[in-house]
């Protein structure tokens, strides 16, 4: 049975996946801040599968570390990493940004990936396997107006997905980026910081992507053969043709 070790598993795409994987036969380490979510999904897929998990923000190294030695010895043989925690934190100019939301997604989207990767990757060197999926964007791949921190993290991600496939090529270990446009979870509420109205417009009038849809996808790169190695994926919405063309109904 492999074990993966999700990050941000408390809402949209990493829960998702989380319960596809639990319903694959995955042992399941699951990861975030919000330790009443993290309990509940621990109890509703224990039925499924064995599942750990650990409280921290990713954003915090010594957090990261300190919990990482709370990691049970039978869940420390790691096959899969989904750095996936982050966030978008408004969505304004350059000259109208605000410092501490620039802070915060360069924090987690960022260094937190690090931390994480950084405390998982010598278990898969020792193993001479593993694969580590990172959660990018299309803004990783495209800058928006407004998007500029928020992409630029995202571009961050793209090139630390390319860096570790290179400096981890001699260690077996697999490495993929996944880039998906709009997708309908907590993502645009934690953007605009609770404003639920201006949230949903952000899905309203298409069909968004749902975060069962890229969960769909992490299995599917996750589960080829070990010689296949899915390096780079972007995934739209069929309604969306770049960071700004959306088809929308009304
Ligand atoms: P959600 O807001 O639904 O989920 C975000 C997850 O990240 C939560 O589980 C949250 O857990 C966790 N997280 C956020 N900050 C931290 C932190 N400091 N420490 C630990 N965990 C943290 O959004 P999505 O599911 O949409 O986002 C998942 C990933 O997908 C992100 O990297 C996002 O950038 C990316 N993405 C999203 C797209 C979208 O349109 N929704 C499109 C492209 C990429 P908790 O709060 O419990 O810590
Ligand atoms: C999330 C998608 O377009 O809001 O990464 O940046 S977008």
């Amino acid at each position: 049975m492999k074990t993966a070790f999700i990050t941000g598993a408390t809402s949209g795409i990493g829960k998702a996946t989380a319960t596809l994987f639990a319903n694959n036969n995955f042992r399941l380490i699951l990861c975030g801040r919000r330790t009443e979510r993290l309990s509940a999904l621990q109890k509703e897929l224990s039925k499924k599968t064995e599942v750990t998990t650990l409280q921290f923000d990713v954003s915090k190294r010594s957090e990261v570390e300190n919990a990482f030695k709370l990691l049970p010895e039978s869940f420390k043989k790691i096959d899969v990493l989904i750095n996936n925690a982050g966030n978008a934190h408004g969505l304004a100019t350059l000259q109208d940004g605000n410092i501490d939301d620039w802070e915060a997604m360069l924090d987690i989207n960022v260094k937190g990936l690090l931390y994480v990767s950084k405390c998982i990757i010598p278990l898969m060197i020792e193993n001479n396997a593993g694969f580590i999926v990172n959660i990018g964007s299309t803004a990783g791949k495209e800058v928006y107006r407004n998007g500029n921190v928020y992409c630029a993290s995202k571009f961050a991600v793209n090139a630390l997905n390319k860096s570790m496939r290179l400096d981890l090529h001699e260690y077996n270990i697999r490495v993929a980026g996944i880039h998906p446009g709009l997708v309908e979870t907590e993502f645009s509420d934690v953007r605009f910081k609770g404003d639920s109205s201006r949230a949903k417009q952000v899905y309203s009038g298409y069909k968004a992507l749902q975060a069962e849809d890229i969960a769909d996808i992490i299995h599917f790169v996750v589960t080829r053969p070990y010689h296949v190695n899915i390096e780079d994926l972007v995934v739209y919405p069929t309604a969306q043709a770049s960071a700004t063309m959306v088809r929308k109904d009304n």
